[in-house]
């Protein structure tokens, strides 16, 4: 689907159940299900929980879960993909580490009859019968969380607003759309000023490196970090600390995820907030393949339910936190 049909259907989440264009009925309602789940890697606290989650819920269900792991290559995914469509499996899932590229092997997978479950990230093709539905976050309206956050907190203020940005995985849906709602709330007021804007992988290991050429570069100009996940951000704390700098004071900073280590870090004083994005889709998942086992139709588009932690509440909410 492109972006503007993606749009649409973002807006008309719980509206009409729309049909894929597979035959849903065709598989075999007494043996096992065959779900073939291709995963991107395992840079984040996120992508760990997902992959556990999926996991669990598999064997919950009594499904029997080919599991696939691409190392954040689309080459590995697409492999992946063809290997689950020679294997025959029943349904296909996976989470597209870029939005760009997957018509092809999602035709061949319609061709097969086998029907595709986005899961987590969203594709970005101009025929969307290729899949079924797509389950995961809204990434643009946490964007527009960490906005608005943002606007709340410098409220009254009237002198710039220095913003550094670690983006996530160039290409990828959630790195695209949560530069773009963040921008779309910060752009109101001009005090708001994106003075340097880099990808970080959404890793650790890159969230750092990335903050200390910031840091190098800019110093104690910057007033606010916006990271697009939680690790890159608890990498750049390091890097803040180590440049003499206290995070969460000398420069505020948000993220997004809500992982345990990002509570941990709110915790100890050294994260502002992170937006809620939930990793935990695989009963859903499983549900899904299992209705279309069942032949019945699935909506187009299933939104994750979110919020937003501030280190006020995280204290309070740490033991409730499953993930
Ligand atoms: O925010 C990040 C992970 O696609 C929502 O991928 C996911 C993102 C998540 O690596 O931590």
């Amino acid at each position: 689907m492109n972006r503007m049909n993606r749009r649409t259907v973002l807006t008309a989440i719980g509206a009409a159940s729309l049909s894929a264009g597979l035959p849903l009925g065709a598989l075999a309602a007494d043996k096992k299900l065959v779900l073939g789940f291709s995963q991107i890697g395992a840079e984040s606290e996120w992508r760990t929980a997902n992959t556990e989650s999926i996991k669990a819920a598999a064997a919950a269900a009594g499904i029997e879960l080919k599991f696939s792991d691409a190392q954040q290559k689309q080459e590995n995914q697409i492999k992946a993909l063809r290997s689950f469509i020679a294997q025959k499996v029943d349904v296909i899932a996976f989470s597209p580490v870029v939005e760009s590229g997957w018509e092809t092997v999602l035709r061949e997978a319609k061709a097969a009859k086998i029907p595709v479950i986005l899961t987590d990230r969203a594709v970005n093709v101009k025929d969307d019968s290729l899949y079924v539905t797509f389950m995961g976050s809204d990434f643009l309206e946490e964007g527009r969380k960490a906005g608005r956050w943002l606007v709340e907190k410098t409220k009254g203020s009237t002198g710039d607003v220095n913003i550094v940005e670690l983006q996530g995985t160039v290409g990828s849906a959630p790195a695209i759309d949560r530069k773009k709602g963040f921008e779309e709330i910060i752009k109101a007021d001009p005090k708001f000023k994106v003075i340097r804007s880099q990808t970080g992988d959404f890793t650790r290991a890159k969230g750092k490196e990335v903050m200390e050429a910031f840091l190098k570069a800019e110093g104690k100009k910057i007033n606010v970090l916006y990271a697009h996940n939680d690790d890159m951000a608890i990498g750049a704390i390091q890097a803040i600390e180590e440049a003499g700098l206290k995070p969460a004071k000398d420069i505020t900073i948000i993220s997004i995820d809500g992982v345990k280590g990002a509570f941990e870090a709110m915790i100890a004083g050294k994260l502002n907030v992170s937006v809620e994005c939930s990793p935990l889709l695989g009963p859903q998942l499983m549900q899904a393949a299992q209705d279309l086992k069942a032949g019945k139709t699935l909506p187009k588009r299933i939104v994750t339910q979110e919020s937003i932690f501030p280190m006020e509440v995280a204290a309070k909410e740490f033991p409730s936190r499953k993930y």
